[in-house]
This record gives C-alpha cells, structure tokens and sequence, in this order.
C-alpha cells in the first residue's frame, strides 16, 4: 500500500523465459502524469512486442531504463511519485513494489481483481505459444510464420498482436506508413489479399531455416540489425522468394571512356562536379532504357498486364553507415553526364549523412548498385521489386582482348543485369546488356547535350 505523494517503483512484470528483453520504445518522460495502465515502455523479444502498462498512477521522477536498453523480469522500470487513491487501487498488480521492497518473484500472477489486458496483462507470462496458437478460419491458407521475419518487420505492438491473432507473417507485408511502417491497415490489406487468393500470399510456405543455440558451441554477442537493415531485410527477402532473377553478365570496354574521364575530371572538379565512372554508367542505362522500355515497367497487382512508365527516374545503391539505400535521381532521362554526376554526388553525401528525404528514395525506375569503387568481378543484384531489373556494376580491371590478330590491354567494366523473367526473356536481357557495353565503349555519345 502506497501513501498519497509517496514514491512507487514499477518493475518488469513476468517476462517468463526471457532474458535481456530489449526496450524498443519508452514512451514516458520524467514530469508526466500518468494513470494506472499508461503504457511505459514497449519491450521486444524475439518472438513478440508488448507494452508494459503501470501499475499506479502520479508523477514519473525517474526512468531507469533507455531506448535500446535490456531488460529481466523484476527490473525497475519507472519511480513514480504516487497520487494516492489511483496507487492505492492496483496495490497487488504484479511488478509494482514500494520503494526498498525486493522484486517480485518471477513466478508472480497477476491479482485476480487486475482486468486482463488485451495486449499483454501486467504480471502475464510473455511466452511465444501464448502469442502463436491463434486459430482463425483462413489461417490454413496463409504461410507459417517466419519468426525472425516477423521479429525483424517495422511494426508496432498492436500491429503485431493484430497480425499475430490473424495468423499474418508480417515479413511478408509490405508497410505503407511512415518509413515502411507496417500499419493495421496494411495487414488487413494482406489478408484481403490472401482471401482473394492473391498470388503473394498463397504461394507454398519456405521453410525457415533452424534456430541454433550457438551459445553451446562458443561465446557470441548480439548485434541488433540498424534500422534500415530491419526494413530493408524483409523487402530484400520479399523480391528474392518472389521474383524469379536470372543474371546477365557481360564486358564494356571502358578504355576510351576512362581516357575521356581522365581530360575531363579536372575541368568539372573545378565547377564542382566529380565525374566518376558511375555517371557515365547512368547516363549509359538512360540510354539504354530508352531504348528497351520493358525494363522500365513493373507487372500489375494481377500479373496479366505490364504498366510502362513515360518517365524516367533512375535509384542507385549508395552504401551508407547505417545501411544500404537507394536514393533517385528525378528524370535521369533529362540530365547529362556532368548534371547526373552533380546529382549522384549531392544525393550520396545526404546518404551518407542520414539525410535523404523520403521522397528522395521514392518512385524509381530501375536501380544500379555499384561496387565498382570497391572491387570484385560480379554478383547477382537482388531486384529493387516492384522494378523489374537492376544493374550491377564491378570494379574495371586491365584484361588482355583479342584484337587484329593479336592481343591487346582494355580496361573492361563488368556488368551483372538482374531481371525478372516474367517480365523479361534472357534474349531482350543480353540485347539490353550489348547495347550497354556499346554505349560504354562509344563514349563520346554519352557526352551529348540532352535537350
Ligand atoms: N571500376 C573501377 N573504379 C571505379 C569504378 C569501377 N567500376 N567505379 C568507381 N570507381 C572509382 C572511382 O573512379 C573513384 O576513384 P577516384 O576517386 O580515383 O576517381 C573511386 O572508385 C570511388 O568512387 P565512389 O564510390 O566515390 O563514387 P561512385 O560514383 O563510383 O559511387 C556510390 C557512388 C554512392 C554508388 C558508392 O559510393 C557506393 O555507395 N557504392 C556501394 C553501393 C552498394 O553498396 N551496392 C551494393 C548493394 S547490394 O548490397
């Protein structure tokens, strides 16, 4: 029992056999006021998210915990200074212990009067078949769950419990709100899908791969995934399984391009511009893509029509800190090399910097990650889906080619297309790739103004 104005610790309720639960989110602050059941801190294991409710009401003077933090059952999570009457009313809720008592026992229940809360009650044991066994009428139809996908999907609690009671693998849902946010209404989108028999969802489950305790075979630490890996992970995983790539390779001879960089790079430097390969490449898949319009389309919801885009608007990789993004250059089709540089270099520095606004990274055509500043001599791009291709650039090396009857030194650029072969046939693929290469090796053309 707490006197009115006097100090109240809320604990970590029962979190079962969880140990280091991470905090995800703590949404309360020293100075709020809070009531009996304000969400305090929102904890995320492997298996599911809840939220952790308080247990009385008054005034938080303290969190003991951060954003990022770990937490066991009996942790403190909050010292609250009590105001009366609320924290007398939930005196036996589990996880809320007067100043200087010791932490409840794990094994603590929830006291029969505490309402069960639909999420997760205060002082209920959090364990993943509390949260798996959900039966539904459809839910024969719908892939088992992934659960490190499901874990790993940017999704809020309710959300999770929301997909979780309709047996949806949230890996699989593509998020709609802010940042790739997955929100109730994209699940509810999902499972429309899934009762329409969209092709998406009633694709025979993967089976996922084994959870190992690696723990008993030597020491390890875990690294949570940036948050860019968390959004990204799923889509990545999305186009994989749902795409059929085929990769096209093949060699541009880049020997005169890279002796007509070599007189230029100075002069644009001097106004600002670095004229790196890529730019060349850009305006080089520009034109390629104005020449093969089928790799700039994506299939519709039904997957019997192709939509053609009339606009041209071209994402490359830019390898950041926090992970990989791909920022869009607006209608490459209008820009020239040096305005296409300009661009590249302005949109990896806000990359880099964690800048880019979301509309930055939006509504491109089709995508080309370089590696080209870093090495290697090919790999097999993963589609940026809804796209329905994407070149992969490598590092250009010194290589002997036949020549006149003899062998000559060239400096060769190897390409890696990955395309999908719904959409695309691999002879259109290595037309596509051909003409590439030849831009590339006529340089001077990729030079010309674009009106
Ligand atoms: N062959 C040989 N050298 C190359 C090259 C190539 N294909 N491409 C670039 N280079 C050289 C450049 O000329 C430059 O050298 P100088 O400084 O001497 O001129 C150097 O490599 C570095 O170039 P850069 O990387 O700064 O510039 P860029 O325009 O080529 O690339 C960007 C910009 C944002 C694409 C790049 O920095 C990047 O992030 N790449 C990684 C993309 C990625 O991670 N893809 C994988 C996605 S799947 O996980």
């Amino acid at each position: 029992m707490n006197a009115a104005g006097g100090l109240v610790q809320v604990r970590v309720p029962d979190l079962g056999n969880f140990k280091d639960v991470a905090v995800i989110d703590v949404m309360v602050k020293p100075g709020d006021s809070i009531a009996v059941d304000t969400p305090l801190v929102t904890l995320e294991s492997d298996k599911a998210a809840m939220d952790v409710p308080s247990t009385a009401s008054g005034v938080v003077e303290r969190i003991h915990t951060t954003k990022g933090g770990k937490v066991n059952t009996g942790d403190l999570l909050a010292t609250l200074k009590a105001d009366g009457a609320q924290a007398d009313a939930a005196p036996a809720r589990a996880g809320a212990a007067p100043q200087g008592a010791s932490p409840p026992p794990a094994a603590a229940a929830p006291a029969p009067s505490a309402p069960a809360r639909p999420a997760a009650p205060p002082g209920a044991t959090l364990t993943p078949r509390s949260l798996l066994g959900v039966p539904t009428s459809y839910r024969s139809d719908l892939a088992p769950i992934d659960e490190p996908g499901f874990s790993r999907a940017h999704a809020g609690p309710s959300v999770r419990k929301f997909a979780r009671e309709l047996g949806v693998d949230l890996s699989r849902v593509t998020g709609q709100g802010f940042k790739g946010r997955i929100t109730h209404d994209d699940v509810k989108a999902f499972v429309k899908s899934a009762l329409a028999g969209g092709t998406d969802t009633a694709r025979p489950a993967l089976p996922a791969v084994p959870a190992v305790d690696f723990t008993q075979f030597g020491p390890t630490a875990i690294e949570p995934l940036s948050r860019i890996q968390r959004i990204s992970g799923p889509r990545l995983l999305q186009s994989w399984v749902s795409v059929p790539h085929v990769t096209q390779f093949d060699l541009a001879d880049i020997t005169d391009l890279e002796q007509l960089r070599a007189g230029l790079k100075d002069k644009a430097l001097a106004s600002g511009v670095k004229l790196t390969p890529l730019a060349f490449i850009m305006r080089a898949c520009v034109k390629a893509l104005q020449e093969f319009p089928r790799f700039n389309a994506s299939l519709d919801a039904g997957g019997a029509n192709l939509i053609v885009r009339k606009y041209l608007h071209l994402g490359f990789a830019a390898d950041t800190p926090n992970g990989l993004v791909v920022p869009v250059v607006r209608d490459a089709g209008r820009k020239d090399v040096y305005e296409l540089a300009r661009q590249l270099a302005q949109l990896s520095e806000k990359a880099r910097a964690g800048k880019l606004a979301p509309t930055e990274m939006q509504g491109g055509c089709f995508t080309i990650s370089s590696l080209g500043g870093i090495g290697g001599t090919a790999f097999t791009p993963i589609i940026n889906a809804p796209e329905v291709a994407i070149l992969g650039v490598s590092r250009a090396s010194l290589q002997p080619v036949y020549r006149g009857g003899g062998f000559v030194p060239r400096l060769m650029l190897p390409l890696s297309l990955s395309y999908d072969h719904r959409v695309i046939d691999g002879a259109m693929a290595a037309r596509f790739t051909t003409y590439l290469a030849q831009a590339l090796a006529e340089a001077r053309g990729l030079l010309e103004a674009v009106l």
